[in-house]
């Protein structure tokens, strides 16, 4: 049994989540704010949340889970058959973090959490997160899904990823930079969010966020 660790606001940990129901894997949550990291550095070296615990240890990285899923548990894969496929679908998702997520993350702070970002992060944030959104236009497919015609990893990423990106976009800078550089972007996250597991996994998030702010917390994402 996999023990899913982190709190639910979390886009990573909403991505893992939602890896495990569409896998099928049997699994269990655990909630682990990363204040608690002193706890789980066993785990999860840098302190981060979402780390799993599973039948040979602990394991942290979302990247290195998935792919850890996707090789334990075989019988329902999310990713292309074909190696070239494959790539092409980690390449997406690694744009997808590295330069669309993690740059959009520094403004979450005050988009998200009450808090402030000063005018030069925003300023820059913008220019990168325009270039990040860009490439990521150039290889994102919509047909209907993000890498093409089936349900991979990555769409599993974008639904929770690509709607705070957007979220953050539009409370910091006053515009959907999402639907400036993806125009497709909406109606997919709109389709994507009326799956099932994706439809469960957004209420939880709700849910979890009312928790999350009653506890008062200065917290940057
Ligand atoms: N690259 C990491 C990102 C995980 C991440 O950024 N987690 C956030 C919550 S969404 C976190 O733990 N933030 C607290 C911190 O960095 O101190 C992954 O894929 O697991």
């Amino acid at each position: 049994m996999i023990v899913l660790c982190g709190f639910g606001v979390s886009n990573y940990y909403n991505k893992l989540k939602l890896c495990m129901l569409e896998k099928g894997v049997q699994f269990e949550e655990k909630l682990v704010y990363p204040w608690e990291r002193a706890s789980f550095r066993e785990a999860s070296p840098l302190g981060r949340i979402p780390f799993i615990e599973a039948k040979h240890g602990g394991l942290s990285e979302t990247q290195a889970i998935v792919e850890y899923l996707e090789d334990e548990f075989r019988d329902k894969p999310l990713f292309p058959n074909s190696p070239f496929a494959r790539a092409k679908c980690r390449e997406l998702l690694q744009h997808l973090e590295l330069n669309v997520e993690w740059v959009a993350r520094r403004l979450y702070r005050e988009a998200f959490f009450g808090g402030a970002v000063s005018a030069e992060t925003k300023s820059e944030v913008r220019a990168k997160l325009a270039a990040g959104l860009e490439a990521l236009a150039r290889l994102a497919r919509f047909s209907p899904f993000i890498c093409g015609e089936d349900l991979t990893a990555a769409d599993c990423a974008a639904i929770f990823h690509l709607d705070y990106v957007r979220q953050a976009s539009m409370k910091i800078y006053g515009e959907d930079m999402l639907a400036e550089h993806l125009p497709e972007a909406a109606a997919y996250l709109t389709d994507m969010s009326q799956r099932p597991h994706a439809q469960a996994t957004l209420a939880d998030r709700t849910k979890a966020l009312a928790a999350f702010q009653a506890l008062r917390i200065d917290y940057a994402g």
